[in-house]
């Protein structure tokens, strides 16, 4: 009998109201069924909110170092349990166990540094423009935070959002991704080893256009968080704008790697290897497009169709994979239709392009690493948002035409230059329309104490990580403290009277 996981609400685990479950399996063999998990509706995230309105009550009054004191115990927690960790998600969502442990390390490496900001949290003190009067601004805690989370780091982005939304003082209702529940269920139970007190989360398990709905539309939230894709987050976003909702959005990419002609070439290849096909190339930070000066395209291209195909699909808890499959086979579909529509296009399929065969690598949602040659900037190809293990390759003249080509899309998240020439490197970091910028490093690899987060629509202006995301998670105040015992009128009465 498979286990049956429940929702956590009111500080107990409880089935869900509907009765329903959803079944979670491992990608890579879909024979194994990690467990079966609540299709809560939308009485279970009243119930949910109604309970975090009490935790809520409790945590905002609790001082904000002592609240980083359950998220240090926490990382504690993540560092003692890494490696079951890594293991579980792999075994949930794919991606192989190297990229599952550096999933956990980004989590931990945000519950130290959430525990270090309780006692930080600044605000300001700054002089008042009258005598004997105190001006200054402080952090409060805004109320419920929503969270919904995707499948493509099963514990890191529940984390980004989750820590500095209680180290701030809010109670928090996750939603995560239907695909990965088991991740985010582990989680709960070690925040609550760690501490916790029960009602300030809830863990509400179900999809999208259900119990994530109901907790968009809720209105004792009044914060939302959500990475996924531009699509659900417009319609998140018209909710949020209608209701007056703080919300965050984290989406799409379209990032480019470019290669100069005087860059290192191992070097460049090695990152885009990595880059395009690492988590099987679901990462909104995914490398998806290679934008190659024309002086090195030919043999760079060689070089990288056959270190392509030389990487070894298979289940990523088995030593040597270095490719796991696709989330489902929805998203394989998806990548099927894109290679459809590439080859429309006139593009050039140069490897990949299909699933592989054979017993062992049938029974997941395996898709070959595939690379497009010949793409022109306005293909659907070089447009649009695959989230999936392929890459289209673009030629171009020079830097000038490479920035635009990087620019010329809706999307903003990374891009990537390769290069020796550091005049064009400081270029690159002002003129790419992206948030993040690397110098000679593939399109991923943020780290957990700067900020996260993309323009135009990868985003709507917030990050994550760093220290932006305690603004967004707590409401600056501002107090003026009037000590001269006589009525002061600012911008009236001024020193110079
Ligand atoms: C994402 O793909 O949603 O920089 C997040 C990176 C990771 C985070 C990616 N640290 O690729």
């Amino acid at each position: 009998m498979p286990k049956t996981f429940k929702n956590f609400i009111a500080g107990s685990w409880v089935a869900p109201s509907t009765g329903t479950h959803f079944e979670n399996r491992n990608p890579a063999d879909t024979r194994d069924l990690i467990g079966r998990f609540p299709d809560s509706g939308s009485a279970d995230v009243q119930a949910a909110v109604r309970s975090a309105r009490r935790g809520f009550e409790i945590w905002r009054r609790t001082p904000a170092p002592a609240r980083g004191d359950v998220l240090r115990r926490l990382g504690d927690l993540l560092v003692r349990h890494k490696e079951e960790l890594a293991d579980g998600m792999t075994r949930e969502m794919g991606k192989v166990l190297a990229e599952t442990r550096g999933d956990v390390q980004e989590g931990i490496d945000t519950a130290y540094y959430a525990a270090t900001e309780g006692r930080r949290l600044f605000g300001h003190t700054v002089p008042s423009e009258l005598r004997a009067k105190w001006a200054m601004s402080f952090r409060r805690p805004i109320g419920v935070a929503g969270l919904i989370t995707p499948f493509n780091f099963p514990l890191a982005i529940p984390t980004w959002k989750m820590f500095p939304a209680l180290l701030c003082g809010n109670a928090v209702v996750i939603k995560p991704s239907e695909d990965v529940p088991h991740t985010t269920h582990r989680l709960v139970e070690l925040l609550l080893e760690a501490g916790l007190p029960p009602e300030v989360i809830q863990l509400v398990h179900g999809r999208g256009a259900s119990a994530g709905k109901s907790l968009v539309e809720h209105p004792d939230v009044p914060v939302i968080s959500f990475t996924g894709s531009t699509a659900t987050g417009s319609f998140i976003g018209e909710t949020c704008g209608r209701m007056h909702k703080r919300l965050s959005l984290e989406m799409g990419g379209k990032n480019a790697q470019i290669v100069m002609d005087d860059a290192d070439l191992d070097l460049a290849l090695e990152g885009v290897l990595w880059g395009a096909f690492g988590t099987t190339g679901q990462r909104c930070t995914a490398t998806s497009r290679l934008i190659l000066h024309r002086k090195i395209h030919d043999r760079f291209l060689k070089r990288l169709v056959d270190a392509a195909e030389g990487l070894r699909l298979g289940d990523g808890r088995v030593d040597g994979s270095d490719v796991g499959p696709l989330i489902h086979e929805r998203s394989r579909q998806k990548v099927e239709s894109y290679v459809a529509i590439g080859q429309e296009e006139g593009a050039e399929l140069v490897t990949g392009g299909r699933k592989p065969g054979g017993e062992r690598l049938g029974r997941g949602f395996f898709f070959r690493p595939t690379i497009f040659a010949g793409v022109t900037p306005s293909m659907r190809l070089a447009q649009e948002e695959i989230f999936g293990p392929v890459l289209s390759v673009i030629q171009v003249k020079n830097f000038d035409e490479a920035v635009r080509v990087n620019n010329g899309v809706k999307y903003g998240l990374s891009s990537s230059l390769y290069t020796r020439d550091v005049n064009l490197a400081f270029r690159a970091m002002q003129d790419l329309d992206n948030g993040i910028t690397y110098v000679n490093a593939p399109t991923i690899g943020a780290e957990a104490h700067l900020p996260f987060g993309g323009v135009k629509q990868t985003g709507n202006g917030h990050r994550e990580g760093g220290w932006e995301v305690y603004e967004f998670y707590s409401e600056t105040k501002v107090g003026y403290v009037d000590y001269s015992g006589t009525l002061q009128r600012a911008q009236i009465d001024n020193y110079d009277d």
